[in-house]
């Protein structure tokens, strides 16, 4: 099986963390390649961020079709150009946001998501709100942490998140976190060991729900919705993404 994970934003340091959590929780016999797209903002925390993010997501998952992969996680919170991609591919796409509030919604009563910026809680809510989770979320919090801070080695971040986690258990009224930005991935098992409860990560969830339904035999329905794309053709800088009939 090989599943292509997508770090919508084009910091490498950030997909190689990505990549390796993923493969940490994968099957020995499932292949893992996480990747970048070649253009796009270098952190995704606004819509602005997240609208220029989706072009070169979608350049990744049609080089992903050429190239056989069974499925896609999109790694980044605001699960930015989700139900494009699911046009795009034959296999299941899953988004990180998406995946992580299901899980949690199986192993807890409510949880917390506890994210990077203030500003990206909105986009959080109305995820929430979309999937049919809001009735598990207890609140989405911020750490006012920019994502590329994540990547700074010896910045206070990780300090500032788990204390944010443990906020949110005494105020909330939650039994489990939802970390809130796939550069967060490898703070997992840290912080449910320092905390003991349910702590859940975008890309394993993600990558576990891909692996299952692809050993399900679970495609994306091309009946409706989610059929290809109509063939089109596109104009000026997007011209490349012009769709030929299939
Ligand atoms: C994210 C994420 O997961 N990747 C990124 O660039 N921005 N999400 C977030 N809430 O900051």
């Amino acid at each position: 099986m090989r599943i292509k994970i997508i770090n919508p934003n084009t910091t490498w340091s950030m997909t190689e963390k990505i990549g390796a959590c993923a493969r940490a929780v994968a099957h020995a016999g499932t292949e893992i390649v996480a990747v970048s797209p070649a253009m796009g903002p270098i952190s995704i925390e606004s819509h602005y961020d997240e609208a220029l993010a989706v072009p070169g997501l979608l350049q990744e998952i049609a080089a992903g079709e050429r190239n056989g992969f069974d499925g896609y996680v999109i790694a980044c919170f605001g699960d930015p150009g989700l139900k494009a991609a699911r046009e795009l591919a034959r296999g299941p796409v899953v988004g990180i946001a998406e995946a992580a509030m299901h899980m949690a919604s199986m192993v807890g009563s409510r949880f917390s998501v506890v994210t990077t910026l203030g500003r990206t809680m909105g986009q959080a809510w109305h995820l929430a709100e979309i999937y049919g989770m809001e009735r598990f979320c207890a609140n989405v919090r911020a750490c006012e942490l920019s994502v590329l801070e994540l990547e700074e080695p010896g910045s206070r971040a990780r300090e500032r998140i788990v204390d944010e986690c443990r906020r949110a258990l005494e105020e909330d009224g939650s039994d489990c976190i939802v970390l809130g930005c796939a550069g967060m991935t490898d703070l997992c098992e840290h912080i449910s060991g320092l905390l003991g409860v349910p702590v859940i990560d975008g890309v394993a969830a993600g990558t576990k729900l891909v692996e299952s339904l692809v050993a399900l035999k679970l495609q994306t329905s091309k009946r409706g919705e989610l059929a290809h794309p109509l063939p089109k053709r596109m104009t000026g800088a997007l011209e490349g993404f012009t769709l030929a009939g299939q």
